[in-house]
């Protein structure tokens, strides 16, 4: 395994220092959860925490990049070409209900590409990461999605709508169609390592729509670095800014597309 390079030292740095607020207020959270009130409150405050902590270590590396957040939106940076799109907590219902399946999602934009991404769940300790065109690495392992090229094999992950979000209707319908052709569908709650899981092969693919940029700016790229596919659902090539998106190791993504969008 190559050395780690400047940048992901930088952002593996950040990622560690969040995580362990982060794991201190699970614990919380685990506590907080059999009370009436519930920790809703609790959680939005370790959000921003734990966002604070990302943006004061990566300021300090980097100080000229600007940022895009899920709570604190766009801060403009002196170097315009550069921008960190960071989601301190990436599966916030899964926290919030004590369910250890949730990440750190960071990626670094240049002139609108992202170059860098890196996935970190604090409770497993496991760390996601590539840089575009060198390739990425799960923990100390090469990333590489799965090799099926039958979907009768594969397990699918994917975002199901909830209240308030999505088209429940069609959604189902599709869902169906996926239903009869696969091994297994998971809904695991956190887009982020969804993504990262079909670069680490343990997903064959993964679908979802409504997302947003911090959902899977990071990941889109572990998935492509990674050897697989990453596009709109409908084939676009732009899944991190219209929050559509389809990714599969690189058998299955003609297969996974035509159950989603029969002709
Ligand atoms: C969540 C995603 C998840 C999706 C949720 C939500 P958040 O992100 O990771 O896959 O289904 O609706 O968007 O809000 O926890 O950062």
């Amino acid at each position: 395994m190559a050395l780690r390079s400047a940048l992901m030292n930088v952002m593996t740095a950040a990622a560690e220092k969040a995580a362990r607020g982060l794991k201190r207020d699970f614990g919380e959270v685990e506590q907080l959860q059999v009370s009436r009130k519930g920790p809703s409150d609790f959680v939005s405050a370790a959000d921003l925490r734990a966002e604070k902590v990302l943006m004061t270590e990566l300021s300090k590396a980097r100080p000229k990049f600007g940022f895009l957040n899920e709570e604190g939106g766009e801060i403009k940076g002196e170097d315009d070409r550069y921008r960190w799109i960071i989601d301190p907590i990436d599966g916030t219902t899964n926290f919030l209900h004590g369910i250890p399946h949730f990440a750190i999602s960071i990626a670094l934009e240049y002139e609108d590409e992202i170059v860098a991404g890196l996935i970190y769940n604090p409770i497993t300790d496991e760390m996601f990461s590539a840089e575009k065109g060198k390739g990425g690495s799960f923990n100390s392992h090469r990333l590489r999605v799965s090799s099926r090229g039958d979907l009768r094999d594969s397990v699918i992950a994917t975002g199901i709508p909830h209240r308030g979000r999505g088209h429940h209707g069609p959604y189902l319908k599709t869902l169906g169609r996926v239903m009869e052709n696969v091994a297994g569908i998971r809904r695991m709650g956190t887009a982020s390592l969804d993504l990262a899981y079909v670069a680490a092969g343990r997903c064959d693919g993964y679908w979802e729509t409504g997302l947003s940029p911090w959902d899977v700016a990071a990941g889109v790229l572990l998935v492509r670095e990674a050897g697989g596919f990453a596009t709109e659902v409908a084939g676009g090539k732009d899944p991190v800014y219209t929050g559509s998106v389809l990714a599969t190791n690189a058998k299955l993504h003609k297969p996974l597309q035509e159950l989603l969008i029969p002709s």
